[in-house]
């Protein structure tokens, strides 16, 4: 037996339960309560989440709104990217998307027919301001009028998104985009403007989503626009520039919007679980947290790179002044947390780091995209972190969903057994999070429907809505139901 070879002290950490993680919360359990009256199981109240928790669902504006020459619309870095041969699989583009620029209303009915109270949605700088800065395109700003008048109508929060990487090509082209503080400074003047004058109905703005995404896809390997592959101090200088324009962005939505407006970032922070729940490994793993997040959630919590960062970049180190780290670490009001997949299973080591990140074996599962590893616990231990490391109060899950291949069955209908699978498990992990006194205030489901998934074009669909990318119709899928049910009952479905 291999529990022979465990010493006491193992053992004893193993047996406590409590900490290990198998709770009450395990649904259809002996001691489930009675079934309600109209057949569904009642996991009683502790399986709820608090009063006032927020449902949506998430999308981004490239993803969706095509109509990319539209009302004075400028071309992004995604226009061009999506353009150039080989960079998208199924040589696809979001010209028109999923046509949202003009379906918008449709849109907010499929989310009204969720019971969805809130939604994420980003806004296209270069529709605000085509060439970036300069003269904005107050036609370009009207769409976002037109949806958020049409939200307030139908009941629903909206929490926009001031970036979600659709960079005007223009300000790639005269300062090399994120390689210059130019472009911090842009984003704050866009983020003034959109502030400004959307503030009177969105109460919440994130500045910056998966800087991490934007920064290594984006600029350390080429696989998202703008497609390069800069050396490791260039690397290191663009993430203090990106860092920078949310630092400015925050303050600039601060000094222009309407008081109470609030503000903070949509970040996929580096999610490291502990392999085993003991106490050794929740350390370690928040440590891995702390180290893995330095260039995004640290800098920006703590406002300065922590030592072992900077001893790594050494040279390489980017370039900044003691004034950056002030306004990088501008007081935010929430910290929005993307949530999709375990990064790393942390185990606790008697190294200089302090832990060791298990690697993952081949037969680990993946769901659709093979990056997309189910460990719905990732969803416990991310805002469990966050609140512990920098003593966040308020924390939003602005992202959480899966791919499937969500092929229609013979009767027309996607039975997406597989995403509800995924879903079940993730909330009910956050339900564990909101009944251990984690402050997260709201979940964001993405996607409200299948968009265009960036490089990997229109072959993974995250949708609870199917979209008919010839027609451009929408059907839910059997997943809709279950999010309908999840947020009726305010419990996990
Ligand atoms: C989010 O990224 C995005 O915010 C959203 O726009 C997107 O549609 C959604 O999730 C689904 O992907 O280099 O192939 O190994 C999610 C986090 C981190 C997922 C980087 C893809 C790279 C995979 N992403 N990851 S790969």
């Amino acid at each position: 037996m291999a529990f022979k070879r465990l010493s006491r002290r193992q053992f004893a950490g193993i047996t406590a339960w409590s900490v290990v993680g198998v709770s009450s919360l395990s649904a259809g359990s002996s001691q489930a309560a009675p079934a309600r009256e109209d057949g569904s199981p009642n996991r009683g109240p502790s399986s709820s989440f608090p009063s006032g928790f927020l449902w949506g669902t998430a999308t981004s504006s490239y993803q969706i709104e095509g109509a990319v020459n539209e009302d004075g619309r400028g071309p992004s870095i995604w226009d061009r990217f999506a353009h150039t041969h080989g960079t998208i699989s199924d040589q696809s583009n979001a010209d028109t998307a999923t046509d949202h620029y003009r379906r918008y209303k449709e849109d907010v009915q499929l989310m009204k027919a969720l019971g969805a109270k809130a939604y994420r949605f980003s806004i296209a700088w270069p529709r605000v301001f085509s060439e970036g800065a300069g003269t904005p395109n107050p036609k370009g700003l009207d769409f976002y009028n037109r949806l958020l008048d049409e939200l307030s109508a139908n009941d629903i929060e909206p929490f926009a998104t001031l970036y979600h990487w659709d960079l005007p090509q223009a300000l790639q082209d005269r300062s090399g985009g994120w390689t210059s503080r130019d472009t911090s400074k842009a984003f704050a003047d866009y983020a003034a403007y959109v502030a400004e004058r959307l503030s009177d109905r969105v109460k919440h703005f994130f500045t910056i989503n998966e800087c991490s995404r934007l920064v290594h896809l984006g600029h350390g390997i080429g696989a998202d626009a703008p497609g390069l592959k800069l050396s490791q101090s260039e690397l290191n200088q663009v993430r203090h520039n990106v860092a920078l324009g949310h630092g400015l962005a925050v303050q600039a939505v601060r000094a222009h919007g309407r008081a109470g407006t609030r503000v903070g970032p949509a970040e996929n922070a580096v999610s490291c679980i502990p392999a085993i729940e003991t106490p050794a490994n929740i350390r370690a793993a928040e440590i891995a947290t702390r180290e893995l997040n330095a260039g995004y959630l640290t800098v920006m919590l703590e406002g300065k790179y922590t030592d072992v960062f900077l001893a790594q970049a050494g040279n390489d180190a980017p370039k900044y002044t003691a004034e950056d780290l002030r306004i990088i670490s501008s007081p935010i009001d929430f910290v929005g947390l993307n949530v999709y997949t375990p990064d790393h299973y942390v185990v606790a080591a008697d190294n200089e780091r302090g832990f060791t990140l298990a690697p993952f074996p081949a037969s680990f599962p993946h769901m659709n995209a093979a990056w997309l590893r189910p460990g719905p616990e990732a969803i416990y231990w991310v805002p469990r972190h966050v609140a512990k490391l920098w003593n966040v109060k308020s924390i939003y899950i602005t992202e959480n969903g899966t791919s499937g291949s969500d092929q229609p069955a013979a009767d027309g209908t996607v039975y997406d057994v597989d995403r509800i699978m995924y879903l079940r498990n993730y909330l009910t992990q956050l339900q564990r999070a909101t009944s251990e006194g984690v402050p997260v205030l709201g979940y964001f489901l993405w996607s409200l429907m299948d968009n265009f998934e960036w490089s990997d074009g229109f072959e993974q669909r995250f949708g609870l809505y199917r979209v008919d990318f010839d027609t451009k119709r929408r059907t839910p899928k059997l997943s809709a139901s279950f999010y309908r049910e999840t947020i009726a009952r305010n419990g996990v479905a």
